[in-house]
């Protein structure tokens, strides 16, 4: 319930105490796995920290409060700041865990839709938006989204992921070490892409330094090669081959190695590798919030769509999951531009804008957000510019937050409404068993029933909804008050026995390691939304965004050669974004938080190894201690995020012994990838120099 993994766990309890923690040996597609943060939901559930009773901020201190009058407090200082300054005054921002939380996918949503505001943000847009938009754009829905079918594949290839340290993304592979040392058994090969030499690119069979943020020529590049050498085998339902010809044309090995430093006869290889099918590409965060996010994906779509490896076997592929989001239309398709942000002008998706656009939407004499309500998200650590973004909130009419802590943004709220804990209520992997590399479904029932005094994340969104309808004198429509009514159990019953697979909660509650509903099938064409259901490899929206890339091109060059350094993040397998840092089990050890700089460069400008050091971007500068590794490739420095809760106030990051710094504080909500707007957090310009007074 932390990662995208899902591992099923088994937890030995005495009463109210955990006794052990262990991976399910007979879950279907964890198969026994289990990393330190499954562990470590012990110390979330013991956290002394760990709100559990509603609180109201009273100047610095808070004070505990009940649930009605939480919720009505809530209710009315959301209702207020509408009345007078219209719907659209409030923004909602959805952090991460909401995904992993069947309470807040089952009913968390109603609350914004409620609140019908148009300025929705979540994580989305700091994370994988790029690739909602060319899954929309090329196979008709936002959440058509292939994984690499690994158990099957011959050759893996892996660009600005890190699954050793993450456990995978957009791509459910829990024991990916395992399932590495298979695919080597079968002869198979990893090849990473990465400026940094990784945890994975440190098991794989070849590592190839990526100057950040020109993976875009090296991607265009492989097609290119593909359809110039004649290896294209596109299956009979994708259309436009020879227009990606054309587009690609000028986007050579050549061209790609003098911006990447990736060799091009490396490129070539790869290439060809890749036709010979068995093979599948994947990339993730480092190609994703990255300058030409939209690019990359879509050339990863388009060779995997040009060679015959998508939707076959050991290629990459789609899920048939036994409940069915996309379809069954339970997630909507996408869409694109039907609003936009008032400052910027940049485009929705979905229904939510950029979160980049956050702060500058409550800037100024009468500015367009006046209140923020969060769920399960902390955008001050999380999000571009996050200092900045923190000193808007404060000033905020209203501020409300749905979370079990005092984080760096939730400091801000006049008040905070606790959900349980993830071993306190029943759980169903909606979103995740869309993206794993096995069929499967498993039910988990709450561990320990909630106290008395404490509040499921689905009541408060039921409570907090109904409560604003309220004071608006409506009342809910008579489906909507059962959809609020019925518990996630419910819901989840209802679509599984209506979906016909023989599946119910109690059939799945008889095998609680999980039911294995067979490898990945493949699924194409009647699985497209796209209104003829073929793919069309050169969709404009996309495309459109080729002309800023052989634009910026001379300057990548320029760049390659210079002695400018770019920051780029980094997590760790025992981080969790800005979170869990209050557990010791995962805290104790060598301190991560330093600042990542190849020798050469420390010495090309005089620093010395563990020496604090100051780096400056465009938007500020942090002070970080700096470690030498030659793991980064020379002209790259990297930083973790979700560090640096010495803010005043917070309650999260007991545990870490030096508090670190904020990357975010670093990262610039100017620069936003150019389709999407989804935020660009790697390949930050940043100057290094020996911290004054240090
Ligand atoms: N520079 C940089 N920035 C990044 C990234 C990066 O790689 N580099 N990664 C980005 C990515 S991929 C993501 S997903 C975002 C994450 O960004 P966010 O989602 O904004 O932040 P999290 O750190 O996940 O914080 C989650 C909050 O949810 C709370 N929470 C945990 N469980 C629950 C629950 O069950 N219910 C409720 N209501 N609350 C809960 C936690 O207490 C915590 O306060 O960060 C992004 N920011
Ligand atoms: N332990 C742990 N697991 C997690 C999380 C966590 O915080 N901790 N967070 C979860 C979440 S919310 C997500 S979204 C996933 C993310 O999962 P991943 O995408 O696997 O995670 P990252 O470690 O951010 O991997 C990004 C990689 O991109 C590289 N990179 C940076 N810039 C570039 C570039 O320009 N080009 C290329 N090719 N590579 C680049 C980085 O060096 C890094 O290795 O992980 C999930 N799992
Ligand atoms: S890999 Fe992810 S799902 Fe598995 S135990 Fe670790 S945090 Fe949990
Ligand atoms: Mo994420």
């Amino acid at each position: 319930m932390l990662c995208e993994a899902m591992c099923g766990l088994e937890v030995q309890v005495r009463g109210p105490e955990i006794v052990s923690i262990r991976g399910h040996r007979d879950d279907p597609l964890s198969r026994g796995h289990i990393c330190p943060k499954g562990v470590a939901l012990q110390d979330l559930h013991t956290d002394p920290d760990r709100l559990r009773r509603p609180v109201r901020r009273e100047g610095d201190a808070w004070v505990e409060i009940g649930w009605d009058e939480a919720i009505d407090l809530a209710a009315d200082l959301l209702h207020g700041v509408q009345e007078r300054h219209g719907r659209d005054a409030v923004a909602t921002y959805l952090g991460n865990p909401n995904v992993h939380s069947l309470g807040a996918l089952t009913h968390g949503t109603s609350v914004p839709r409620t609140l019908g505001s148009r300025h929705v943000f979540s994580a989305t847009s700091v994370d994988q938006l790029p690739h909602h938009v060319v899954a929309w754009a090329m196979y008709g829905h936002q959440f058509l989204l292939p994984v690499p079918d690994i158990d099957r594949s011959r050759l893996v290839v892996l660009v600005g992921t890190n699954p050793m340290a993450s456990n995978g993304s957009l791509w459910t592979v829990p024991d990916f070490p395992a399932r590495l040392r298979e695919l080597h058994d079968r002869g198979g090969r990893l090849v990473v892409l990465d400026p940094r030499r990784t945890e994975t690119a440190a098991v794989a069979d070849e590592h190839h330094f990526v100057r950040p943020g020109t993976d875009a020529t090296v991607l265009l590049a492989l097609v290119h090669v593909v359809l110039a050498e004649g290896l294209a085998r596109p299956a009979a339902y994708v259309d436009g081959l020879d227009a990606l010809r054309l587009l690609v044309a000028d986007f050579t090995p050549e061209v790609a190695e003098r911006v990447s430093g990736v060799a091009a006869q490396t490129i070539r290889g790869l290439a060809r590798d890749v036709a010979g099918g068995g093979a599948a590409v994947h990339g993730r965060m480092g190609v994703s919030t990255q300058e030409f996010g939209v690019l990359c994906q879509w050339a990863i779509q388009c060779l995997m769509a040009v060679t015959g490896n998508l939707d076959q076997p050991g290629g990459t592929m789609f899920t048939t999951p036994a409940i069915d989001l996309v379809g069954r239309g339970l997630v909507g398709r996408g869409h694109r531009g039907r609003t936009t942000s008032a400052v910027r002008g940049l485009p929705e998706f979905a229904g939510e804008l950029p979160v980049s656009v956050l702060a500058e939407e409550m800037d100024g004499e009468a500015p367009a957000i006046r209140a923020l309500l969060t769920i399960a998200g902390n955008p001050v650590s999380s999000t571009p510019a996050g200092s900045r973004l923190s000193g808007r909130i404060a000033s905020l009419e209203a501020v409300v937050a749905i979370d079990p802590y005092v984080n760096e943004t939730t400091r801000h709220a006049h008040v905070i409404l606790p959900p349980t804990g993830p071993l306190e209520r029943d759980h169903y992997d909606l979103i995740f068993h869309t993206l794993a590399v096995r069929n499967t479904a498993r039910f988990s029932p709450a561990l320990f029933e909630r106290p008395e005094d404490a509040r499921h994340h689905w009541e408060i969104a039921r409570d907090l909804t109904l409560a604003l309808l309220r004071r608006r004198g409506c009342r809910p429509s008579v489906r909507q008050r059962l959809r609020l009514m019925a518990s996630p159990r419910m819901s989840v019953d209802l679509l599984l026995r209506s979906a016909r697979t023989g599946l119910s909660v109690r059939r799945l509650s008889r095998t609680p390691g999980g039911v294995d509903l067979g490898p990945l099938q493949p699924r194409l064409p009647e699985r497209l939304r796209t209104p003829d259901r073929r793919v069309s490899l050169t969709p404009e929206v996309v495309t459109d965004g080729l002309a800023l890339l052989r634009s910026r091109l001379p300057a990548l060059r320029r760049a390659a050669s210079s002695d400018e350094l770019l920051l780029i993040g980094r997590r760790h397998q025992r981080d969790n974004n800005s979170w869990m840092h209050n557990s010791t089990r995962l805290t104790r050890g060598r301190p991560r938080h330093q600042l990542l700089m190849h020798p050469d460069d420390l010495a090309a400008r005089g620093l010395a190894d563990g020496s604090l050091v100051t780096v400056t971007s465009d938007v500020s500068s942090v002070r970080v201690d700096v470690r030498a590794s030659d793991e980064v490739m020379r002209g790259v420095v990297s930083l973790p995020h979700g560090y640096g809760h010495d803010r005043p106030g917070v309650r999260m990051g007991h545990a870490v012994e030096v508090p670190g710094v904020s990357m975010n504080d670093l990262t610039d909500p100017a620069r936003v990838e150019g389709v999407s707007g989804n935020a660009v957090l790697n390949g930050i310009p940043v100057v290094v120099t020996p911290a004054a007074g240090a």
